[in-house]
């Protein structure tokens, strides 16, 4: 379908589809096989000045919105999610910054995340902080000019290859939720410090790393926002970030359609091409619905939040967890197309099918939106009795 592009937003799909098709394709295999991080890939999105679509154009980004950094993220997420997340997850750690963050720390950071110089990486989950993103255990201590961090965070993007990281850190115990604030810690840091790459199902180019506090002192400076307001920050990031989530989504499920097309007109059985028997066709046919219908939501979703909405939560929950649902069936059903070439390594949608997991997972679990959804409804549906 057409959305009706401006001519900037065209050349951005353009540019990362090029990207998608020369750089990625050729290489996604063997990151995969490897679990190689794709450093020349980010460098090609740097050199493209893809890192600032979403970042004002005073902190040296692009001036667009959520939206135009949803189109890249898409055609990027045609060839390989593994790679997209790493240029995603970039977004997600300096969303704290951009939306919370001072006037020092956006003209400090901001630039050097747009043009792709640094990579940014959000730290917020832990051992026993995952769903219940409240139950932070890393602290940070105020000790003269400096703060103190101790602790762990698990499963971050980009851990060991981004320079930025925006973390959440406990700042008084007795508190609960109201006693997280966030805080910048550059790499190099003293006391700060990566565990192992994880060896993952999916997404095997991307770095998934621990982050290791121990007596980490940074300037007080690096504190964003206020004490107390950590979790409101990693609240509004995620609100933020999921439609990129969901964008990742859309072109996964978009580059498995586009493969099951291919195949299903070059295989022969029964004397003719499979895409010729009507029950192959009505799989194409729900598989292209599907994901048009996951793009349509995606879109309206960014816009939305683009326009300056006061509450997001749900509409970004919506896409997130419809469009990844529709990813893990799409490429579930790649796979049944190719049939018993689908499950061998030699075609993509072997790897399609095991990386869509990851997306009804991560930046909170399907689980979850329907609980920010549940939520949402709640609410709207109290203040219209008042
Ligand atoms: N924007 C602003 N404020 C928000 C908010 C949002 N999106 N969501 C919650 N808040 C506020 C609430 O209004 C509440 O404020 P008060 O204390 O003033 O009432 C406070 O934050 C606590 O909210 P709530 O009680 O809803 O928190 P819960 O502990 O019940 O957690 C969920 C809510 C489950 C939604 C949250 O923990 C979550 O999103 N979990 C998933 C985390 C995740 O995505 N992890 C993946 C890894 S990060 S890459």
């Amino acid at each position: 379908m057409d959305y009706f592009f401006t001519e900037e937003q065209q050349m951005i799909r353009d540019t990362a589809r090029e990207i998608a098709e020369k750089k990625i394709v050729p290489v996604r295999a063997e990151l995969d096989e490897k679990g190689e991080f794709p450093t020349e890939i980010m460098k090609t999105c740097a050199e493209s000045d893809l890192f600032g679509l979403y970042i004002p154009e005073e902190y040296g980004g692009f001036g667009g919105g959520i939206y135009e950094n949803v189109i890249a993220i898409e055609e990027l997420s045609r060839a390989c999610i593994g790679v997209s997340v790493s240029f995603a997850g970039s977004g997600l750690g300096a969303y704290p910054i951009l939306l919370c963050g001072s006037e020092e720390q956006k003209k400090k950071y901001l630039p050097q995340i747009a043009s792709g110089e640094k990579l940014a990486a959000f730290g917020l989950t832990e051992a026993n902080a995952g769903s219940d993103a409240g139950g932070v255990q890393t602290t940070a201590r105020l000790d003269g000019n400096e703060y103190v961090l101790n602790g762990t965070k698990q499963w971050i993007t980009n851990g060991g290859e981004a320079g930025i990281y925006t973390v959440i850190a406990i700042t008084d115990k007795n508190k609960g939720a109201r006693g997280a604030s966030c805080f910048i810690v550059e790499k190099c840091t003293q006391g700060f410090s990566f565990g192992k790459k994880e060896n993952k199902m999916g997404i095997r180019a991307s770095a998934t790393r621990e982050l290791v506090f121990e007596d980490c002192r940074i300037p007080k400076e690096n504190i964003i926002g206020k004490e107390g307001i950590g979790f409101i920050v990693a609240m509004k990031t995620l609100d933020n970030s999921r439609p990129g989530i969901a964008a990742q989504g859309v072109g996964l499920a978009a580059g498995a359609l586009d493969a099951a097309i291919d195949y299903a007109r070059g295989r022969i059985q029964f004397g003719k091409p499979i895409i010729s028997i009507q029950a192959v066709q009505h799989m194409l046919a729900n598989m292209a619905v599907q994901t048009e219908a996951a793009r349509a939501l995606t879109y309206a979703a960014s816009k939305y939040i683009d326009s300056g909405a006061k509450s997001i939560s749900k509409e970004s929950a919506f896409c997130k967890l419809f469009a990844t649902d529709i990813a893990m069936q799409v490429t579930t059903d790649a796979v049944q197309v190719f049939g018993g070439y689908g499950y061998m390594k030699e075609y993509p949608v072997e790897k399609m099918m095991r990386d869509a997991k990851i997306l009804q997972i991560y930046e909170g679990t399907n689980q979850i939106q329907r609980n920010v959804i549940g939520q949402a409804l709640i609410k709207e549906s109290a203040k219209k009795r008042r």
